[in-house]
């Protein structure tokens, strides 16, 4: 067996989209590179560093829109260290263990910031299957609220079944509609809460694909828009100017292009919301303005241009 086999597993399952969610693949990620650290058994250093870098190689080449990735394995590097194999193995275990549970605690968080923002006998729109936000709409209905959800199938994956069965399993009373209905329902909304996969130094939001319709359809309602996601959803990338890369995944995810000749088919599967349709971000260290993105990225990642 080979230290990167487990890495390749997972790897596998984010690009197939077994494990899927930005949350989940920040810890996947992490994960990995544990595995990598458990799995190796050589006696040099040089060897080590080739195979997490390796590793970090493979991970980053699974789904490009997810900047949990890349701040997931960069939080484990950066705490890389040791002149001996075994002193790095126990620094990237370490580091894995604690991201993954800073994730956890983050998450925890984000849902008691965010259902205080959930006003009483209230609905909810969501799309998309986000932790952080089904976080705040489970936190508060146990708080007993008394709420409803509106959810979007989400086309063209339908994360959107997994989020009404959850809801559903807590007990909460859930409608399921087709994407393009969000407009027509956002009449009967009190507030939108969505996830994040990235935010932009500029305070953008990258999230499933039509999030950033439904932003406009809120905005248009007056319905306040809401987004809930961990501070490593900030990109510290965007600052120095690099665009968030949209996923673009087999456009047979959408139909089949044998039955569609001389047909252009495409898939992008995130969006970007501007920070104008925005009313606040949940993050797990309170709720901003999606103006202070920048700041959020400085005191996290600080930032050398
Ligand atoms: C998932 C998606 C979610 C965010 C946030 O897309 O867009 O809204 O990742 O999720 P996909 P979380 O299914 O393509 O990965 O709050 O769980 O991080």
């Amino acid at each position: 067996m080979s230290s990167l086999d487990r890495v390749k597993e997972i790897a596998e399952k984010i690009k197939s989209m077994e494990i899927r969610g930005a949350a989940n693949i920040g810890r996947a990620a992490a994960r990995a590179l544990m595995y990598y650290a458990e799995d190796f058994d050589g006696n040099f250093v040089e060897e080590f560093m080739d195979g997490v870098t390796e590793a970090r190689k493979i991970l980053e080449s699974t789904r490009p829109s997810a900047v949990t990735l890349f701040n997931a394995i960069r939080y484990v590097f950066k705490r890389m260290e040791g002149r001996d194999v075994n002193s790095l193995r126990d620094s990237v275990i370490k580091a894995a263990k604690q991201f993954i549970e800073n994730s956890e605690k983050a998450i925890e968080r984000i849902g008691r910031f965010g259902a205080e923002r959930i006003p009483p006998n209230s609905t909810v729109m969501t799309h998309c299957n986000s932790s952080a936000a089904l976080g705040a709409i489970i936190t508060a209905h146990l708080q007993g609220k008394d709420i409803e959800v509106i959810a979007t199938e989400t086309r063209p994956w339908y994360q959107g079944h997994i989020t009404v069965k959850r809801l559903a399993e807590e007990g909460i009373p859930v409608t399921l509609i087709v994407d393009s209905a969000m407009r027509y329902f956002m009449k009967d909304v009190d507030i939108v809460m969505v996830g994040a996969d990235t935010v932009a130094s500029n305070g953008a939001v990258i999230n499933k694909i039509g999030t950033s319709l439904m932003a406009l359809c809120a905005h248009e309602a007056r319905v306040p828009f809401i987004v809930c996601a961990e501070t490593y959803k900030f990109s510290p990338e965007t600052v120095i100017g690099k665009l968030v890369k949209i996923e673009e995944r087999d456009v047979r995810e959408v139909a089949d292009p044998k039955e569609f000749s001389g047909v252009k088919i495409r898939n992008p599967v995130f969006d970007a919301t501007p920070p104008e349709y925005i009313d606040a971000i949940i993050t797990e260290k309170g709720v901003i303005s999606p103006y202070l993105a920048y700041e959020i990225i400085k005191e996290e990642f600080g930032v050398s241009l």
